[in-house]
Parts: structure tokens; C-alpha cells; sequence
């Protein structure tokens, strides 16, 4: 049962979503907030992305994860509070938790309060002497809900799997000097970052050949017709993830198949043909230019780890 003050979230999270959809569809270019990619269904499509074979990210990045997790577990020490910002399932953190010495404590924080809570659950099992404190909370907010008494001699702020990529460059640097700021005085920053390569392995990690990629980004179009009352035709925006060289990122689009109405609460939104609405950026960001972005946030840099075929980074930051 929900009691009132939950239904007053609720309703609250409802009242944002819609004033962010309508926003981001009434400037030009169109976009829609990408954290809204991540409802329950979301989640779990993007566990899927996670597993094809076209998603170089995920498997380049575990297996990075298993070769230098007993390293950077010496580095840390003992009694490590462990932060995770945008947990998901928590599959990459059990290499760290394998590797750490006497954790004291693991929090994940996720956007997706029924995904958190279910993984969570399972991390719990697997690690019974481990306090796990999950928190419902979009990471890319402003963190002061996250302070919390730090429980052990060093925190860990881990954010795995390029996640840093959604954020502009200019956003980049702010969210790395909050994480600085949630580490504390002695703590580490570790974060995974896709580097730039050639179009022909990028796009069609974004693109892939079963089309999950393309439910996922609808996905954000049937979260609006059902959450918001909208009435997208799923039939007549299809998905498109290019490649920009010029400014290393990935661009993933909606793209309106024919000139169109749509109606969201109440409010009319008109698609010419060929009309783009954008629903992520996915920045890739050289090991070099990473670390001067880590610097301009006031975090020293230690390790970088890449695989041999130079896909993914995984970059040791000092608080
Ligand atoms: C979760 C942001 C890391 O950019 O690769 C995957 C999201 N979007 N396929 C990524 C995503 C489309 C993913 N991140």
C-alpha cells in the first residue's frame, strides 16, 4: 500500500516528467531528457543492449573490471564504502565486491526505485555481511539528499559503463566535482569511459541488428502515451543513432517518418517530416581529454586501465 506522502511523490514525479517532455518538445531541436529512457521496462531493455553482441561497452568493460579488480582493491585498502551512481543490476559492482577486502558498506543509487530495490535485494543475498543501503535518486541532480556520515576509513564513488558520456562536456565537469564532493577528503573516484573509434564498431553498438536498441529509445515514446495520456504511432518514428566524428558522440534520435500531430496533455505537437527528436547523447571521450576534464573538477589523476584494443577506459580519479 502507498501511503499519501508517496502518492504525493508520485504525483510530483508525473508533474516533472510532463513539464520536461513538453519543454524539450517545444525547443528546437527537438530532445527529450535521456534519464527517462529508465523506467522498469527501460532497465530492463537496456540490460538486453548490455548482452549483444554489437555492445562492445559492457563486455570490453567487465572484462577489464576481472583483469585489474584484485589491483585496484590492494590500492584501496580495507573497509571500503562503496557509493555506486546509477547502480542498474549491479553486475559489474560484484567484481569489485569479489576483489575488495572487508567492505564495510555498498549504496547504490538508482532512478529506477522498483529495479533498485530488486537488485539490491539480490546483492544483499549474495553478500550477506555487506550493510546495503540502496537510494532512490537521479544522479545528475544537485546531490545534497546523498550526504550521508561516511561509515569507513575511505569512500569509492564507482560510475561504471560511460554513463559520464550522457553529459555534455561543460555538465561532465560539474557532476565529477560533485562526485569529488561525495568521496571526501582521501576517497577515489572511479569511472569507465568509452573512447573515440571508428564509426563501423560505434554505430552499430547503437543500432543493432535485433532492434533493441530501437525499443529502447521508444520505449521513452510509450512511457509518454501511457504516464502522460500522449499519442505517439510507434509506426512512425523510427530510431537512428549516428555517429558525429567532429564532436565524438553519438546522437540518438526519434525521427518522424511523416508530417504528423501528436497530442500530449492536452497540448498539439507538430512534426514536419524527417523531424529529429533527440533522446541522448553519447560522448566518447580520449584518455587525454578525459583527464583534463577530471582536472578542470579538481580530481588528481592516478591509474587509467584500457583494454587491448584501446575500446574502454577505466580511469583511478583522487578525490
Ligand atoms: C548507459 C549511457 C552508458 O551510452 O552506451 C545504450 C546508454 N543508449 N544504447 C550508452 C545506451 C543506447 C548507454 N549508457
Amino acid at each position: 500500500m502507498r501511503g499519501p506522502e508517496s502518492i504525493a511523490s508520485l504525483d510530483h514525479e508525473r508533474a516533472r516528467f510532463e513539464e520536461d517532455v513538453v519543454r524539450g518538445l517545444s525547443t528546437r531541436p527537438r530532445s527529450l531528457p535521456c534519464k527517462y529512457l529508465y523506467d522498469e521496462r527501460g532497465s530492463r531493455l537496456f540490460d538486453r543492449i548490455t548482452t549483444l553482441d554489437e555492445y562492445y561497452l559492457t563486455r570490453a568493460e567487465t572484462a577489464l573490471l576481472h583483469a585489474h579488480a584484485r589491483e585496484i582493491a590492494t590500492r584501496l585498502g580495507r573497509a571500503i564504502d562503496l557509493v555506486e551512481l546509477g547502480s542498474g543490476s549491479s553486475v559489474k559492482t560484484r567484481i569489485l565486491l569479489d576483489a575488495l577486502i572487508a567492505p564495510a558498506r555498498y549504496v547504490p543509487i538508482d532512478i529506477s526505485a522498483k529495479y533498485l530495490a530488486e537488485s539490491a535485494r539480490k546483492l544483499s543475498a549474495s553478500y550477506p555481511s555487506l550493510r546495503v543501503e540502496p537510494r532512490v535518486a537521479d544522479y545528475a541532480r544537485p546531490m545534497a539528499r546523498f550526504a550521508m556520515p561516511r561509515i569507513a576509513t575511505r569512500r569509492v564513488v564507482f560510475f561504471p559503463g560511460s554513463s559520464i558520456g550522457n553529459f555534455e562536456p561543460d555538465e561532465a565537469i560539474v557532476f565529477l566535482d560533485r562526485a569529488r564532493t561525495i568521496a571526501g577528503s582521501g576517497g577515489v573516484v572511479i569511472v569507465g569511459v568509452d573512447l573515440p573509434k571508428d564509426a563501423s564498431v560505434i554505430e552499430p553498438a547503437y543500432d543493432d541488428a535485433q532492434g533493441v536498441t530501437a525499443a529502447f529509445n521508444q520505449n521513452l515514446l510509450v512511457r509518454i502515451n501511457r504516464e502522460l495520456g500522449g499519442d505517439f504511432d510507434l509506426d512512425a518514428f523510427v530510431h537512428r543513432a549516428p555517429w558525429d566524428a567532429s564532436r565524438r558522440r553519438v546522437e540518438m534520435q526519434l525521427v518522424s517518418t511523416r508530417a504528423q500531430t501528436v497530442r500530449i496533455a492536452g497540448r498539439r505537437f507538430a512534426f514536419e517530416q524527417d523531424e529529429v527528436i533527440v533522446t541522448e547523447h553519447c560522448y566518447k571521450h580520449g584518455i587525454e581529454d578525459f583527464r583534463a576534464m577530471a582536472r578542470a573538477a579538481g580530481l588528481g589523476g592516478g591509474p587509467v586501465w584500457t583494454d587491448p584494443e584501446a575500446r574502454v577506459s577505466l580511469h583511478w580519479l583522487d578525490a
